[in-house]
């Protein structure tokens, strides 16, 4: 199912749904989002977050009860095998203002090695860069490393795994609006919508869905530790 949304011009593997869900979906999870209790956030100094699921960390995820109203999405993607046999259990939220964005990063070592992510509210441009190779100058620019750009729509799927994952770094420029150049962006021809070469897209409010698989959870039996607290 997920083999028809390959895109094709870029390393392996990335697949990008335009319309994952419907308007009315998307309204909804962002209702639910600011809906959600004040201390779920967490501020950082350009975005702001929210974990489901628990906190992953090397040591192992202490797994929390995921709300029905993002069930449903893992459950969407479990059932086109995004993550195999595996069910997702983690979804980090992250809020982006119009000009706010995330640095280049790997996603690293804690979680099963493919992302989904769900766009709300307003596109983004998710940009790619090749890691600094042996031997080249820690000085070398971004711009030097930068590849290529997927665009995400609203109410859009995207799913990396492979080398996409694994070997290039992404991030989100922050900046306030995208030029359209068709031969940077990878999935130009899987869009949901026209854009015309040179076209300004401004950005909005966006909110990401990452949902995620961690392999590692730790089980913790409450019972024993009330028993040790009381001892
Ligand atoms: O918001 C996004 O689409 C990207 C988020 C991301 O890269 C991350 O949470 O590691």
């Amino acid at each position: 199912m997920l083999d028809a949304h390959l895109v094709t011009n870029c390393p392996k593997t990335c697949f990008y749904i335009p319309n994952f869900i419907s308007k009315e979906e998307e309204e909804q999870l962002i209702q639910n989002v600011y809906n959600s209790p004040k201390p779920k956030w967490t501020s950082l100094k350009n975005r702001r977050l929210q974990n489901w699921g628990g906190l992953p960390s090397l040591k192992g995820m202490v797994q929390e009860e995921i709300p029905a109203w993002l069930n449903t999405q893992c459950r969407k993607i479990f059932d086109l095998g995004v993550f195999e046999d595996k069910m997702p259990n983690h979804i980090l939220i992250n809020e982006y203002l119009a000009g706010q964005g995330i640095m280049p990063h790997e996603d690293g070592p804690m979680y099963y090695p493919t992302v989904s992510t769900i766009s709300l509210g307003s596109h983004t441009f998710l940009d790619f860069y090749k890691p600094i190779s042996e031997g080249e100058s820690a000085e070398s620019t971004l711009e030097s490393r930068y590849m290529f750009s997927i665009l995400l729509e609203p109410r859009s799927l995207v799913v990396l795994r492979d080398d996409m994952y694994k070997v290039y770094l992404h991030g989100i420029k922050e900046t306030n609006q995208d030029l359209i150049v068709s031969k940077k962006i990878i999935n130009f021809n899987k869009l949901g919508q026209n854009y015309e070469e040179s076209d300004i897209l401004m950005r909005q409010t966006r909110i990401s869905l990452t949902i995620r698989h961690v392999p590692k959870v730790l089980k913790v039996n409450l019972s024993s530790l009330l028993f040790k607290n009381k001892k």
